[in-house]
């Protein structure tokens, strides 16, 4: 495992703080110098990989795909990638790890902070409008997710730091023996 690459692939609702910790995460791989990390936000995904892309369910498994199969390129070549998308189907996710497994180590993170958690920061008042009607297909309100049955590890950030959630991640990650 030291040798080989891996993907630390967090789930979890808009607003659960998938991308506070990835980019914690993120910070934490680039000091340790040891290999090359991407960072495959949900958002830089969306905007730069999947603009053509909705939110139907054909389209976020499209996405969600595209997001797997970059981070199994990064993991055969023994990089080290950083994947925070909703990824609300657990099927999708399945695959995912079974191509990345094949080249090296697969990190699912259920990021399981409350959907009332989620809802009370809703920063970007997304939450509100899909409450209220105006958004619809919003994961948690009018539109499924499949909590992940068998994650290598779940965080509940409602009472954690970021740095707290990621000092869980990196303990997982070397107990593994891949840091
Ligand atoms: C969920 C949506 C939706 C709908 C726009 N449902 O908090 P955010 O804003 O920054 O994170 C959400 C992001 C989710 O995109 P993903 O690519 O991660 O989703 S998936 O894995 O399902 O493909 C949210 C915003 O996009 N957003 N509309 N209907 N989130």
């Amino acid at each position: 495992p030291a040798t080989q690459g891996l993907t630390v692939f967090l789930t979890g609702l808009s607003g659960a703080g998938k991308s506070t910790i990835a980019n914690v995460l993120y910070s934490k791989f680039m000091e340790m110098g040891t290999r090359p990390v991407t960072l495959l936000d949900g958002d830089i995904v969306r905007r730069n990989l999947s603009s053509e892309l909705n939110f139907s369910k054909e389209h976020r498994d499209i996405n969600v795909r595209r997001i797997g199969f970059v981070a199994s390129e990064i993991t055969k070549n023994r990089g080290v990638a950083i994947c925070a998308p909703i990824a609300p189907y657990e099927r999708t996710r399945s695959k995912i790890r079974t191509s990345i497994e094949a080249h090296g180590g697969f990190f699912e993170i259920h990021v399981a902070t409350p959907i009332s958690v989620c809802e009370k920061r809703d920063r970007k008042g997304m939450y509100a409008k899909a409450k209220a009607g105006l958004l619809k297909g919003f994961t948690g309100v009018d539109d499924p997710y499949e909590e992940p049955s068998n994650p290598e590890l779940s965080i509940d950030t409602s009472n954690l730091t970021p740095d707290e959630a990621v000092q869980q991640i990196l303990l997982l990650i070397s107990e593994k023996g891949f840091v």
